[in-house]
């Protein structure tokens, strides 16, 4: 399977026995390498001007671009209106619309952005990133020096204001890659390694010490590439019940396949889960080594949500993308394991083993007999589905304060993507990528979706329905290289973060903090309210803070309520402090997309 995986996709540079490889276009050591090389090359701070131009961000003031306007503002020529107008079309449109012509002559609105940047002179590309995105002055401006108007006193731009240094007691962890907290253990924490398998339990966070408390090993098998030990979540009443969950990859009974399993287990009374009391609630089995998902978690009803990934390889070619009557891919899952009155069984499905959960009866699809504008059958629909269209949804959570769900979408060609999502939501993948249509590299010109290289053939019914909307990204930004100057927001992989909640970073309050594994750069994105649909009703700032590579998910401190991150690659629980002598920052290099 691996081999006829790598035939598929021909660019792949190499088999990487690596983690979160989002694109198979960039082998990630090189990546690593270069990042590690670029220590003393910082980033700047400075957010995107041109971002919310592509529509990264979703919020009121993002509106589209008036070339009236620009005209005006920027002094233009005749000749550069007449250039800047087609362009300017794509990108208010956001490509929705257009058509396979213009997609294959124009690309993408990153590429139309860039390419109208290429028009001006110096200074009506300071101009114009001022009007594409009035929250952000351009650089040299208001930003500079005084803050960022969070109250108190903000770092200076243009530099990194907080570090990632290790926490726990400086304990290292064998790829760790999961953090939680469970309920009624106020001073703990929970860490998964990757490819042992150990659950791992910091019994107080303030004297730290590494109990195990599952060996899953002998269960997780094939550890290549994304698989492994992958995510954990505990039972609300897991003081009462002593149950938690675990995702993570096994093989089917005869150890033909690998599977995706969601399975139960029990904590002994001795703090010891025996792996004899797993039961599992779905295996889904998975054919490529890559876009596994998943976050696991509860929400606050109590239901527990997970994300999936869209089988992998690359384009969706496993066909996995907006369905809701197949397998368990390509997007988020909300299920009742309590199996409280009024909720209802699943629709039979080879993955789901029977009577060990229900489906809550005001998830979105039930009894849907249509889909993207297309006949589905209801008693085949898998009612599990939460939200759909997306393609590695690695990390996510809950804001327990305002209960908003922020996911983080790894991209493939171009765009990695920040989502809140909703129940009903359908993020896009695989008609887009980010905020662009997405087109096939090896099949660009045609819309459909799929890629011709791999069986079975497209089928013609998948072909986007006129006139479908998706749900946009609230924040995007670039693979490397793609960006157009001045934004230096980039990377390979969005490692969704958590809302900080901390009291020892006042400034960060609020905010949503996010990280590229590849890049290493860290975010914060400032407070946002947003409707029922995960629309933004406020504006939204988001800056570089950190950067740090390796990162693969957030976590709070119990205790302090600092924030937290596992590093794989350096096998560290990490914590984000303030930085005491801010680094001026420059742009780093990275390799650049391969892409078309
Ligand atoms: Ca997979
Ligand atoms: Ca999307």
């Amino acid at each position: 399977m691996v081999l006829k995986f790598q035939i598929a996709t021909p660019r792949r540079a190499l088999t990487l026995p690596l983690f979160m490889y989002p694109s198979f276009r960039l082998p990630v050591l090189p990546c690593l390498a270069l990042c590690a090389l670029s220590l003393p090359l910082w980033l700047a701070a400075q957010p995107s001007a041109l971002s919310a131009a592509r529509g990264g961000f979703a919020g009121p003031a993002a509106g589209a671009l008036s070339l009236d306007v620009l005209k005006t503002a920027l002094t233009l020529t005749d000749t550069q209106v007449a250039a800047i107008a087609p362009l300017l079309d794509l990108i208010n449109k956001g490509q929705q619309d257009l058509t396979a012509a213009q997609l294959a002559t124009t690309g993408s609105s990153g590429a139309a952005i860039a390419a109208i940047t290429a028009i001006l002179t110096d200074a009506q590309k300071t101009q114009f990133a001022a009007l594409a995105n009035p929250q952000f002055p351009a650089r040299g401006g208001a930003r500079g020096g005084a803050g960022r108007g969070r109250g108190g006193a903000g770092p200076a731009a243009n530099t990194l204001p907080y570090l990632s240094q290790p926490a726990l007691g400086g304990l290292s962890f064998d790829k760790p890659l999961a953090i939680v907290t469970a309920p009624g253990e106020p001073q703990s924490l929970y860490i998964l390694e990757k490819e042992n398998g150990q659950v791992i339990r910091i019994p107080d966070v303030t004297k730290p010490e590494r109990v195990t408390v599952l060996d899953l090993s002998a269960e997780i098998g094939n550890l290549d590439n994304e698989r492994g030990l992958l995510a954990i979540a505990f039972h609300p009443d897991y003081q009462k019940n002593h149950l938690f969950y675990l995702w993570f990859t096994a093989s089917n009974a005869d150890g033909s396949q690998s599977v995706d399993r969601l399975a139960r287990f029990t904590m002994g009374s001795d703090g010891k889960a025996d792996p004899k009391s797993e039961q599992p609630l779905i295996s889904q089995v998975d054919r490529a080594n890559n876009h596994n998902g998943g976050q696991l978690a509860f929400g606050p009803d109590g239901y527990l949500y997970l994300s999936m990934g869209d089988e992998g390889g690359s384009n969706g070619e496993w066909q996995n993308t907006q369905l809701i009557d197949k397998n368990f891919f390509a997007g988020m899952i909300r299920i009742d394991v309590d199996k409280r009155p009024g909720s209802l069984p699943p629709n039979p499905h080879p993955a789901v083993h029977a009577g060990t959960y229900t489906v809550p009866a005001d998830n979105p699809w039930v009894g849907a007999k249509t889909f993207n504008g297309l006949p589905v059958d209801p008693a085949k629909v898998r009612t599990e589905y939460w939200a759909v269209g997306l393609r590695n949804p690695w990390r996510w959570s809950f804001d327990p304060v305002t209960g908003l769900l922020w996911e983080g979408d790894v991209g493939q060609e171009r765009i990695e993507e920040v989502n809140l999502i909703h129940g009903g939501g359908n993020y896009g993948w695989n008609f887009r990528e980010g905020n662009e249509a997405f087109v096939i590299p090896s099949y660009r010109g045609g819309r459909t979706p799929y890629s011709p290289i791999v069986p079975p053939p497209p089928d013609p019914n998948r072909v986007k329905p006129d006139g479908l909307k998706f749900d946009e990204p609230v924040f995007t930004y670039f693979h490397p290289g793609l960006a157009p100057a001045g934004d230096l927001n980039t990377g390979n992989s969005i490692t969704g973060g958590i809302v900080y909640r901390g009291k020892a970073i006042p400034a960060l309050a609020g905010h949503y903090i996010f990280a590229d594994y590849s890049s290493g750069l860290i975010w914060a994105l400032s407070p946002v309210t947003a409707d029922k649909e995960g629309k933004l009703t406020s504006k939204v700032t988001v800056e570089i803070i950190a950067r740090r590579s390796g990162i693969v998910s957030f976590a709070q401190d119990p205790v302090t309520g600092d924030l937290l991150v596992a590093n794989i690659s350096g096998g560290t629980i990490e914590r984000l402090v303030t930085n005491p002598n801010p680094v001026p920052v420059v742009a780093a290099p990275m390799p650049p997309a391969a892409n078309p």
